[in-house]
């Protein structure tokens, strides 16, 4: 009886794990969002941006989940659309954190624009791959894949690296925070995006293996916009 009001593609199966991966980071991204912004007042001068920021990521993304979750349900189809506007919003302010964090250390501004236009270059190259030119995925994975290691360059071997060194112990820590989400968090998306345009690339094999773009993206996204978040956050709290 109560089933002839459902839409059946609005039951979820128990074994859909891409809903249930949209449903968790839509609630993951607005709690987190909630208590950044509330954190903001009791935090360190020197830190309240941050932490700001850090609410200003997950709110956007929070709005982008609850779309892509009712994309997902309705359509069965991957949301590259709304994932691309998460990204080419929230990217750019990660950008920002790791700027706020590298300008204690001594970064200038320049550095803050050479990363929000490799990340931009990173983004488009990326949705033209997955979303236009699905053919020649490969070739524009390596273009963006290029972009990203020229983020890992400046924040690794650039001048940041070295004058972390003469900083004090709460922004060295933090460097090193950051560095380890550039190199391993952010990995995380070329491996999605591998497994989600597989078809007719060489890395056609990983259409086997038990991968779904979806998923891995989601664990990014929690991974770097909430985990990042929580470490800025607890170093904010470090003597
Ligand atoms: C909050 C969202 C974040 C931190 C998104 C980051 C996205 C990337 C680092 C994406 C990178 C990609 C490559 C390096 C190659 C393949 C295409 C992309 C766009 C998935």
């Amino acid at each position: 009886m109560s089933n002839l009001l459902l839409d059946a593609s609005m039951v979820i199966s128990n074994t859909d794990y891409v809903a249930f991966t949209f449903f968790i980071g839509t609630m993951a991204m607005m709690a987190a969002a909630v208590f950044f912004f509330f954190e903001v007042g009791n935090t360190a001068p020197e830190w309240r941006t941050s932490v700001l920021v850090s609410g200003l990521i997950t709110f956007i993304a929070a709005v982008h989940y609850y779309y892509m979750r009712g994309y997902s349900l309705e359509t069965g189809e991957s949301p590259i659309f709304f994932r691309y506007v998460d990204w080419i919003l929230t990217v750019p302010l990660m950008c920002v954190e790791f700027y706020l964090i590298t300008k204690k250390a001594g970064a200038k501004a320049s550095l803050l624009w050479k990363l929000i236009f490799a990340s931009v270059i990173m983004l488009v190259t990326g949705y033209w791959g997955e979303a236009v030119a699905r053919d020649q995925a490969a070739f524009w994975g390596l273009v963006s894949g290029l972009a990203y290691f020229y983020i890992v360059y400046e924040v690794f071997a650039g001048e940041v690296a070295k004058l972390a060194k003469a900083s004090n112990p709460a922004v060295q820590k933090a460097v090193s925070a950051l560095l380890k989400f550039v190199i391993i968090g952010w990995a995380i998306y070329p491996v999605g995006y591998m497994a989600g345009t597989a078809d007719g690339q060489w890395y056609a094999f990983m259409k086997d293996l038990p991968l779904d773009m979806d998923i891995i993206y989601n664990i990014g996204d929690a991974v770097n916009k909430i985990g990042f978040g929580l470490v800025i956050y607890s170093l904010s709290r470090s003597k």
